[in-house]
């Protein structure tokens, strides 16, 4: 009997990122002929409870981060296994990868085979039946688009000598359509380089198309982006809001428990970062801010998340590692109240969609993330937009591996026409309340 939905061949190769680092790309066929392509991204900010992206450590070959070891893993032990398999059922697929993997954190076989191949066969579903891998993961009337939430200072392990902070972003949240907001966040992004110029700053990059200029404090950040808003015609808090991702866990300091602000020179327990953030919530309309506190810090997270919770995105990165069992934790101690999702933190597709669900059943809310290591690969649009997260994390409206993720969602939307809802402010909770 044939069944065009099989899987008829996996195929796995060694390709760059945006860094210029090697990563997998998986390319899946089925028997009907659709293929499905998936290029697995990479963090330098990585949690350490992330699953394990395997890297060959060949000195020889890339400075050791080869992935020749999990594109071999796809070609010989992955292939032998998944050929033959209804591609359908993503959650079989997934769970088989990982009985085959056999650790408890994909270190055997990597988390970028396992993701790459999981990927790849949810795109040659959709290919086979025509239609957007959104629309394949979630079949739905209406549609709600994410509202981009854009890193146009970068910091921190993203940019040498810049701000202790990693990621300062702006957020188009009185915008009325995606395509309006991205064009608001390009057009402060633009004013911002002139005033970074003017003031004869630098206007290089960062890995994720922000850029990175060496600023005398972190809070000077946030008085460039208040100037630029300002500067664009917009109103900072009603037309654009700022969104944080300071990426703590990179600046604590484990022995001593104190978070180290280089830039500043200074040191701050738990309690006083804390007091930093709601001083800044203060200050400027800031809706969100991710990994304010170290991955395992869990008591500064009770704390933080009972004193600005109501009204702010508190979202949990490192912290949660796009990992269920982990957000239980967060959810049972009340600590944050949204999570970045990331799916090669966790792996597996199926994993993804789980941490999602189990996410948006507690009233946490969820956002679709890239890596700071990126390709052209443009899954995690769709992922935004099946998952109804309505919010997604991609970068500067610069640089063609974040800009492949904006372009998309703006096709996404203008295919769908009436039936894309943007939900601007409603996604966040400032506004819910
Ligand atoms: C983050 C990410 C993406 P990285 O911390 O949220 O912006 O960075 O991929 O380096 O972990
Ligand atoms: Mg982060």
């Amino acid at each position: 009997m044939t069944n065009s939905f099989l899987v008829s061949s996996v195929k796995a190769r060694e390709i760059l990122d945006s860094r210029g680092n090697p990563t997998v790309e998986v390319e899946l066929t089925l028997q009907s002929g659709a293929i499905g392509t998936a290029l697995v991204p990479s963090g330098a900010s990585t949690g350490a409870h992330e699953a394990v992206e395997l890297r060959d450590q060949d000195k020889n070959r890339f400075h050791g981060k080869g992935v020749r070891l999990a594109t071999n893993y796809v070609n010989s032990e992955i292939s032998e296994q998944i050929i033959g398999l209804d591609s359908r059922d993503q959650v079989a697929l997934d769970r088989l990868l990982m009985d085959i993997d056999g650790s408890p954190n994909k270190s055997r076989l990597g988390a970028n085979a396992i993701l790459g191949v999981s990927l790849a066969n949810a795109w040659a579903v959709a290919n086979h039946k025509r239609i957007p891998l959104y629309q394949y993961l979630n079949p739905q009337v209406d549609y709600l688009m994410p509202v981009p939430m854009c890193n146009v200072l970068n910091g921190g392990a993203h940019a040498e000598n810049s701000t202790d902070f990693q990621e300062f972003m702006i957020v188009p949240t009185g915008a009325g359509s995606f395509t309006e907001g991205i064009r608001w966040v390009a057009e402060i992004y633009q004013i911002l380089k002139t005033t970074l110029t003017e003031r004869k700053l630098t206007t290089t990059v960062g890995d994720e198309g922000g850029f990175a200029p060496q600023l005398p404090s972190n809070e000077a950040a946030m008085e460039l982006l208040m100037e630029s808003i300002e500067k664009s015609g917009k109103k900072p808090g009603d037309d654009v809001c700022i969104a944080l991702d300071p990426a703590a866990t990179e600046f604590f300091i484990a022995d001593s428990e104190e978070y180290l602000l280089s830039r500043e020179n200074r040191r701050l327990t738990g309690t006083d970062l804390i007091d930093l953030w709601s001083k800044w919530c203060d200050t400027y309309p800031i809706v969100s801010i991710e990994d304010g506190l170290a991955e395992d810090d869990w008591n500064s997270w009770v704390n933080l998340t009972s004193r600005l919770g109501r009204n702010v995105q508190l979202v949990g990165d490192d912290l949660f590692v796009t990992d269920k069992n982990r957000l239980k934790t967060g959810i049972e101690l009340g600590a944050a109240n949204s999570i970045l999702i990331k799916p090669n933190q966790i792996g597996t597709l199926s994993e993804t969609l789980e941490a999602v669900q189990l996410a948006q059943e507690n009233n946490f809310s969820t956002i679709i993330s890239h890596r700071s290591g990126e390709t052209e690969d443009v899954t995690i649009s769709h992922l935004a937009v099946a998952t109804k997260s309505g919010q997604i994390k991609t970068g500067a409206p610069a640089r063609g591996e974040r800009t492949a993720k904006y372009n998309e969602l703006i096709r996404i939307e203008d295919r769908l026409g009436s039936a894309a809802t943007y939900p601007g402010a409603n996604s966040f909770r400032s506004s819910r309340k």
